[in-house]
């Protein structure tokens, strides 16, 4: 046991490694040699594989189970003391109990095993809204991610020595059984037992388990937000700079918002990176929004990703990358559908192509890989007190109905958009995609309590805040008849971007809706753009849809009574009554 001067993790260390009777303890210091060995150790036993080192400088591949993909949301659980605090959107489990279910999953569950202690700050090492944790885990592969995507190591244990409070995470492969797979979180002691995965948000617990589940608990006591958004800064050829982040569903564009290139007709502009998943926003002393960006890492999407739709994303995993579950080329080269160049050779699962059905490489298949790497990063990430926000978003996959991009005309109709906005399910979680299902700002899977609560908090800010940023709305994924997406999306993303920072600076007009704010056309800058006039219209127009989409508003919003605020209610009927007249 290395010297630590915290009793509360000295102990939990040695009551942790006594249950699960795991043989060695590795108390990781986050250095480049450690990782290095960690990578040969998997290298050796198979559990990672190098890649073509001559286009992929020291990346890896690693094939997880085939049942252990993506997240499994019905096998996770917010066990506050109370039923009604986790709200009809967790499932619950009672603490008690789930104690008593952890105990019998956990027990000699690492057995022969190293038991890798892993401590880790969620954002800037010195920023004061930055938090600590420490995970135990029984992976190589948790923890060598944990590396890449959290200021893991030495200096995050020297603050917990300090004495400063830390999430305690306890993390098991098992035997990686759908069966025995459960994901728990006790929001009220900042504790988080996951067992039988190995699946990012299922198994690095700093992101979706600590950053969002726990993070948005502790944000409602604490007066922040804990969110599931990208924060990205907008740089115009003025050099004039606007930080915006954006809740887009897992699976549905935030990675590649970030990180966008503008079109070649914006020329001047510049994007800025500062994170593509989560953001914690508190208000400043000046009663702005600020942003940081808790991780240190991109865990992103790999299929799609090409020089067309995300360079800085292909730039940026071709060193120092860990590929989970894409397809290999003949000659050793990472391969996924999207892919421009190469032909798979041997699928996800290690099979032959020739003979293997289904996509070559895991929809869900993922990449890690440090936020240094991207060429965009924007230096501010590392500031402590995070970057000011301009604008904040919402978007998810709707093939009909929502347009283009709706300003709402007031913060609680804002919350509103946020709380009742609704997208196509994707791989990133099990279960059949496409399926149309309410995501609340994104945060379906990830909000550690009541969804009534959450939007009062929400709706809080008005007083919190005094400059609050407007809120929109923005969708890319409309549809034509034959099933194409009638936005061209990725950079040409930037042009609805730009008019939602004119009218941030009150530079454009807009056309006033019952359902929000929509650009006139002539407003957006379409120069070089191959698209369909009509169909650009109709994207930009309320569609005779949104009385019967009121309708579903409502029985949703019912679900959470009696705490949904009576602010959202009010929205609803002014909405509608807009649309009767
Ligand atoms: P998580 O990491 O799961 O939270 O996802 P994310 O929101 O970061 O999604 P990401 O940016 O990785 O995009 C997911 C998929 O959507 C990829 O296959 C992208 O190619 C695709 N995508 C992203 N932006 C656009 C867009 O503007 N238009 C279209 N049609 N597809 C997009
Ligand atoms: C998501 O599913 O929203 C992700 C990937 O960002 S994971 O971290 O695995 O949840
Ligand atoms: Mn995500």
């Amino acid at each position: 046991m290395p010297y630590t001067k915290n009793n509360s993790l000295k102990e939990w260390v040695r009551e942790s490694a006594k249950l699960t009777q795991a043989k060695n303890i590795h108390w990781c210091t986050g250095s480049e040699e450690e990782y290095q060995e960690l990578i040969n150790l998997m290298l050796k036993s198979d559990t990672l594989y190098k890649l073509n080192t001559d286009e992929y400088r020291d990346c890896y591949l690693h094939r997880s189970d085939p049942n252990d993909v993506a997240r499994t949301e019905h096998l996770t659980f917010v066990c506050s003391q109370e039923k009604d605090q986790a709200g009809p959107n967790n499932n619950w489990m009672a603490p008690k109990e789930a104690r008593m279910l952890s105990n019998e999953l956990f027990a000699g569950s690492m057995k022969d095993r190293t038991l890798y202690v892993v401590p880790y700050c969620m954002g800037p090492i010195s920023s004061p809204y930055s938090q600590l944790g420490v995970e135990i885990t029984d992976s190589p592969y948790v923890v060598i991610n944990m590396k890449i995507m959290t200021r893991m190591g030495t200096q995050a244990l020297k603050k917990i020595d300090e004495g400063k409070p830390f999430v305690k995470g306890l993390h098991c492969t098992g035997d990686l059984s759908v069966e025995k797979r459960r994901i728990l979180h006790f929001p009220e002691t900042g504790e988080i037992h996951s067992f039988s995965s190995g699946y990012g948000g299922n198994a690095l617990l700093g992101k979706k388990c600590h950053a969002l589940r726990i993070a948005s608990w502790q944000a409602r006591q604490g007066g922040w937000l804990a969110e599931h958004m990208l924060i990205v800064g907008i740089e115009n050829p003025q050099g004039e700079k606007h930080y915006v982040v954006a809740a887009f569903p897992s699976a549905c564009g935030k990675t590649n918002l970030a990180m966008l290139i503008p079109p070649k007709d914006y020329k001047g502009w510049k994007i800025w990176t500062v994170g593509d998943d989560i953001a914690w926003m508190h208000v400043g002393d000046d009663g702005r929004l600020y942003a940081i960006n808790p991780e240190a890492g991109f865990f992103g999407v790999v299929p799609g990703t090409s020089e067309k739709t995300n360079p800085n994303a292909l730039n940026m995993i071709k060193q120092d990358a860990i590929f989970t579950n894409v397809a290999l080329t003949a000659d050793g080269a990472p391969w996924w559908e999207g892919k421009t160049s190469g032909t798979p050779k041997i699928n996800w699962k290690g099979e032959d192509c020739d003979t293997a059905t289904g996509p070559a490489a895991h929809p869900n298949s993922r990449f890690t890989v440090s936020s240094k790497n991207c060429a965009s990063y924007d230096e501010a990430a590392e500031s402590q007190n995070g970057v000011p926000i301009s604008a904040i978003i919402f978007g998810g996959r709707r093939s009909n109905l929502v347009p283009l991009v709706l300003e709402s005309k007031s913060w609680e109709h804002g919350v509103l958009l946020g709380a009742t906005m609704a997208s196509q399910t994707t791989a990133a979680a099990t279960g059949e995609t496409g399926i149309l299902r309410n995501d609340p700002m994104a945060m379906n899977p990830f909000c550690g309590y009541h969804f009534g609560s959450y939007w009062e908090h929400w709706v809080s800010f008005a007083k919190r805040a005094t400059h609050l940023p407007r809120i929109y709305n923005v969708n890319w994924f409309r549809t034509d008849e034959n099933g194409k997406f009638i936005w061209p999306g990725f950079g040409d993303n930037l042009r609805v971007l730009e008019w939602i920072l004119k009218r941030v600076d009150g530079k454009a007009q807009a056309k006033e809706t019952p359902i929000g704010n929509l650009p006139l056309l002539s407003d957006l800058n379409l120069e070089h753009l191959d698209i369909d006039k009509e169909a650009l219209e109709k994207l930009c127009s309320v569609d005779s849809g949104w009385i019967e989409e009121m309708k579903n508003v409502d029985s949703f919003l019912q679900k959470f009574e009696p705490k949904v605020p009576k602010e959202l209610w009010q929205e609803v009927s002014k909405i509608k009554d807009g649309l009767k007249a």
